[in-house]
């Protein structure tokens, strides 16, 4: 299946030539030369300038080839290498515990009502490179509504697909399979908290998550959950893959916090991917302005 349909494989490269290729879009469609497709979306386009970061984006190629997805291997460029086993067409989504609409959904119904859109986030993985990604998706706070969560439901926990056949990487105990995280509920109806579906215009490559993938920006990258097969409303607070292998080090919050280090590593600074010098690490990764009145009173050293 492919969800954005207008752009074939390959044909966007780097940021130049994306922009570009926005243009002609625009244009197009304003001279009416672009009909509806009947494809099963159609994005919106609609850069949401309030989110998205005017700094410059992170090459598509580096973005693809520089990957955390210990599902296809611990290196960095081994999910690039392994992703293709696996199989993201047809792809369904089971939800359940605390709300009105449980079921088995399949990726297309799941997603036909929701309308696309593009944003330009900043990413800071915990081990201190960030880049900035064009992702293509929808706030997860829609997704959620629909489902109507009960009162009950004080969080929202995920689920990767857990198939050794398709993700060979889950035959070593690295991890305790499947791949799960988990949000606070006010975090997960936060609008900057995305369910991203692409990337740069085009659909996510196996490497990145497809078909599906959450994007949190104010927290570091692995509360990212790839692949996404389940969603479950709690109303105790779920343990993510990353706390389970190792409680000292990683936390359920996980916010990038220059100032609450790692137990082996400093998080005061970063190095952006295809930049030399380090930056300083923003509070929030730069998303205070939006997320710090989720956690006001909170000890966030506690609370890590
Ligand atoms: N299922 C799953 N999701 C995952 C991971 C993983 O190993 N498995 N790695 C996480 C980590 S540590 C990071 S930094 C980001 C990396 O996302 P990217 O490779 O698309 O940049 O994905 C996160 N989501
Ligand atoms: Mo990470």
């Amino acid at each position: 299946m492919s969800i954005h349909k207008y752009l074939k494989d390959n044909e966007v490269t780097d940021y130049s030539v994306y922009q570009s290729r926005r243009q002609f879009m625009k244009t197009a469609a304003g001279l009416g030369l672009i009909a509806a497709t009947g494809g099963i979306i159609q994005p919106s386009f609609a850069k949401t300038g309030k989110f998205s970061t005017n700094e410059k984006a992170t090459p598509y190629k580096d973005i693809t080839s520089y990957c955390n997805f210990y599902e296809f291997g611990t290196g960095k460029s081994d999910p690039k290498k392994n992703a293709h086993s696996l199989i993201t067409s047809p792809w369904s989504v089971v939800v359940e515990g605390e709300c009105e609409k449980p079921g088995r959904y399949d990726l297309e119904d799941l997603l036909k009502p929701l309308s696309i859109e593009e944003r330009n986030y900043r990413f800071r993985c915990v081990e201190g490179w960030s880049m900035v990604i064009p992702w293509m998706g929808f706030p997860l706070a829609e997704l959620i509504k629909r489902m109507k969560p009960t009162s009950n439901a004080k969080y929202v926990y995920f689920e990767t697909l857990h198939d050794p056949k398709q993700m060979p990487g889950q035959k070593s105990p690295v991890l305790d399979w499947p791949y799960t995280e988990g949000l606070r509920m006010d975090e997960a109806m936060n609008p900057l908290t995305l369910m991203a579906t692409g990337i740069y215009g085009k659909d996510l490559l196996n490497q990145n998550g497809a078909p599906l993938r959450l994007v949190v920006p104010w927290k570091y990258g692995f509360k990212s959950i790839k692949s996404i097969a389940k969603i479950r409303f709690m109303e105790e607070q779920p343990m993510n893959s990353w706390q389970k292998a190792n409680m000292t080090e990683y936390g359920f919050y996980s916010n990038v916090n220059p100032k609450v280090n790692h137990p082996r590593w400093t998080q005061r600074k970063e190095r952006r991917i295809g930049e030399f010098r380090k930056r300083k690490t923003l509070m929030f990764n730069g998303y205070s302005e939006q997320v710090a009145s989720l956690y006001t009173g909170m000890d966030l050293k506690k609370y890590f």
